[in-house]
C-alpha cells in the first residue's frame, strides 16, 4: 500500500476515533436505552449504533471506494476482503460501558486485500489511543511500544481469560485443559473488552489473551497491534485468523504461544459443528 495514502487514511481514522470518543464521554451519564441481541446478557445501546453510524458516514463521504465491516449493521455485506476494508467495533465492551462507564474501547482495523495495515484501539474514558501501522511498530499515545522479546516462562505469565471457558458445559474447549492452564499460570485477568485485552498484550502488561468466540471486529485491530510488537496471533488451533468469521483466538508473546496450545488447548468439536 502506498505510504502517503496509508498515512492519510491513518490520520482520518485517528481524528474520527478521537471525535467519536469525545462524543461518548460527553454523553456517558445520559439516560440509556439498553436492548439485548443474541441473549439477555448481549447488550447494545443507541450509543453503539450512533457511533458506528458516525464512522459509516465519515468513511463513505471521504472514501466512497472503501468498504466497512461493522458490528451494528451500518456497514457492507462482505463475502471477501478485497480492496480497502475498515473493520469497526464502535464500542467494544458494551457491558462495561453500561455497567461501569469505563473499560470499553473503539476498535478499528483497516485491511487492504486482507492484509492488516492500520490498527487503532481507543480506551475512551482513559483517553489512551493505541495505534499501529504494518511494519512501523505500535504506539500507546506517542510512546513506541517495545518488542515483546523477554523470556518470561508460562508459570510467571498472566493470561487474559474469561472464566466461561472453565465451565464444563462450554461448547468450545476441554475445561480440564483450561483448569491445568490456570493452575500453571501466575494469574488470569478478564477485562471484558477484547480490544483492550489485545492492547494490553501489545503493551506487555499481559502475556496473552485466549478466547473462544470473537468476531472480526473484536480482533481486527488487536491482531495488527500485537503482531507489530513481535507477538503471535492465531486461532486456538494455530490456524491463521479469518477476518470474515467468528473465531477462537490466542494472542501472546511468542515463546508461550505454542506451549499454551500444545499442552493445554484441546478444542471440543470441528469448527463446522459449532
Ligand atoms: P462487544 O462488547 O463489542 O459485544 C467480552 O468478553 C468481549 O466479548 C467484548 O469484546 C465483547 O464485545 C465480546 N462479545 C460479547 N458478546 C459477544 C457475543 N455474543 N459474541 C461474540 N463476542 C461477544
Ligand atoms: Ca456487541
Ligand atoms: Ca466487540
Ligand atoms: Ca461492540
Amino acid at each position: 500500500m502506498d505510504k502517503q495514502l496509508r498515512n492519510e487514511v491513518f490520520e482520518s481514522a485517528k481524528s474520527w476515533v478521537l471525535e467519536a470518543g469525545e462524543r461518548i464521554r460527553e454523553n456517558i451519564d445520559a439516560p440509556r436505552q439498553i436492548e439485548t441481541k443474541s441473549n439477555p446478557n448481549d447488550l447494545v445501546t443507541e450509543m453503539d449504533q450512533q457511533t458506528e453510524q458516525f464512522f459509516a458516514e465519515k468513511i463513505r463521504s471521504k472514501y466512497p471506494e472503501h468498504f466497512l465491516l461493522g458490528e451494528e449493521g451500518f456497514g457492507d455485506d462482505l463475502t471477501e476482503l478485497k480492496g480497502m476494508v475498515w473493520i469497526v467495533d464502535p464500542i467494544d465492551g458494551t457491558m462495561n460501558f453500561v455497567h461501569q462507564k469505563r473499560n470499553f474501547a473503539i476498535s478499528i482495523g483497516i485491511y487492504v486485500d486482507g492484509i492488516g495495515e492500520i490498527g487503532l484501539i481507543y480506551n475512551v474514558m482513559e483517553d489512551v489511543l493505541y495505534t499501529a501501522k504494518r511494519g512501523e511498530g505500535a504506539y500507546k499515545n506517542d510512546w513506541k511500544l517495545p518488542e515483546l522479546n523477554h523470556e518470561r516462562p508460562l508459570h510467571q505469565s498472566i493470561l487474559a481469560l474469561n472464566t466461561t471457558w472453565m465451565i464444563p458445559e462450554n461448547p468450545y474447549i476441554e475445561h480440564t485443559g483450561v483448569q491445568e492452564l490456570v493452575k500453571k499460570l501466575r494469574s488470569t485477568r478478564s477485562y471484558g473488552s477484547a480490544a483492550l485485552e489485545f492492547a494490553f498484550v501489545a503493551e506487555g502488561v499481559m502475556d496473552g489473551y485466549l478466547t473462544m468466540t470473537l468476531m472480526p471486529w473484536d480482533f481486527a485491530a488487536g491482531a495488527i497491534l500485537v503482531k507489530e510488537v513481535g507477538g503471535v496471533v492465531t486461532q486456538a488451533d494455530k490456524e491463521p485468523l479469518n477476518l470474515l468469521e467468528k473465531s477462537t483466538v490466542l494472542a501472546s508473546r511468542s515463546p508461550i504461544h505454542d506451549e499454551i496450545i500444545d499442552q493445554y488447548v484441546s478444542l471440543k468439536k470441528a469448527k463446522s459443528d459449532r
